[in-house]
C-alpha cells in the first residue's frame, strides 16, 4: 500500500548503497507507483554525474513498458544516464543500450569495434589495436566507454577497475590474469564460452582485452591518462 511506497522511497533517497540496491527491484515490482518512485528518483539526481545505483534505477526503467516511463526517458535521459560525450564523433548509443539491457556479450564485442573506431578505418578493417593506437585514444571518449561499463556493472566493470586490481598487485599480470577470472592455473580462459558474461563474474572481469598479441595493448590501455584525470 501506500505507507509501503513512502517507507520504500525514503529508503531510496537516504539510504545506504547497499539499502539502496536492495530496494530497487522492490519498487519495480509495485507496478506504475514504483516506478513513478523510481523516476523521480532519477530526474532529482540528473544534475549529478551518474554512479551504479542510478544505473540500476535506469535499467529499471529503460526494460520497462510502461508508457509514461518510456516518455520520462525520451524526453529526460533520451540518450542514458551516461553523457555520451567524444572527441571523435563516435556514437556510444550502442554501447549504452546493449549495458543498459545488461547484454554483456555483446557489449564487450560493441567496445572492441568502438576502440577500433576511435584509432580510424585502418584499425575497423582489422579488428584489432596497435598499442601505440591507445595510447593516442582521446581521453574523453574512453572515459565515457568505462562510465558506461561502471555504470551499468554495479561499479565491477571497467578499464578503471581493472586499473585498480593491477595497480594493487604491483602490475604483476600473472597474479592479474587469475585474479580477474581470465586464467586458472597455466588454462586460460577460452573466449568466449568460459567468460561470465553476467555479474556474477568477478571483480574486473569484462570488458576483455585479447592476449594473443601479447599485454603491451593492455598495458597502455591501463596506464592510459583517462584514469589519472578524475571522472568517477
Ligand atoms: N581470449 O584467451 N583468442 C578473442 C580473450 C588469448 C584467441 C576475442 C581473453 C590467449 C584466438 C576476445 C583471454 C589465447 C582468437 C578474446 C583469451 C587466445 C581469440 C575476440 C584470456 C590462446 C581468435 C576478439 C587472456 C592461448 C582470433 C578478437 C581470430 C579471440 C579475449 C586465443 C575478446 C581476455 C593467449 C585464437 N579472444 N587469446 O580479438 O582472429 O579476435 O580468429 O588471450
Amino acid at each position: 500500500g501506500t505507507a509501503d511506497i513512502d517507507s520504500l522511497r525514503q529508503s531510496l533517497i537516504a539510504g545506504s548503497l547497499q539499502i539502496q540496491q536492495q530496494i530497487i527491484p522492490q519498487l519495480a515490482k509495485l507496478g506504475n507507483e514504483g516506478l513513478d518512485v523510481l523516476m523521480e528518483f532519477l530526474q532529482k539526481r540528473r544534475d549529478h554525474p551518474a554512479n551504479w545505483i542510478d544505473g540500476k534505477v535506469y535499467q529499471v526503467l529503460y526494460n520497462s513498458d510502461a508508457p509514461q516511463v518510456k516518455e520520462f526517458l525520451l524526453s529526460c535521459f533520451p540518450e542514458g544516464i551516461v553523457p555520451l560525450k567524444s572527441d571523435s564523433q563516435i556514437n556510444y548509443n550502442p554501447l549504452q543500450h546493449l549495458l543498459a539491457t545488461q547484454e554483456f556479450q555483446a557489449a564487450d564485442r560493441m567496445t572492441i569495434q568502438k576502440l577500433c573506431e576511435l584509432a580510424g578505418p585502418m584499425a575497423v578493417q582489422r579488428k584489432w589495436l596497435y598499442f601505440t593506437e591507445v595510447e593516442n585514444a582521446p581521453i574523453i571518449d574512453l572515459q565515457t566507454i568505462n562510465n558506461l561499463w561502471l555504470v551499468h556493472s554495479g561499479g565491477k566493470f571497467g578499464f578503471s577497475v581493472q586499473r585498480e586490481i593491477w595497480l594493487s598487485l604491483g602490475k604483476n599480470w600473472e597474479n592479474f590474469w587469475p585474479k580477474i577470472g581470465w586464467k586458472s592455473g597455466n588454462t586460460w580462459t577460452r573466449y568466449p564460452h568460459q567468460f561470465t558474461w553476467d555479474l556474477s563474474a568477478p571483480r574486473g572481469h569484462l570488458p576483455l582485452s585479447n592476449q594473443l598479441r601479447g599485454v603491451r595493448v593492455m598495458a597502455s590501455l591501463l596506464s592510459h591518462p583517462a584514469w589519472s584525470k578524475s571522472s568517477n
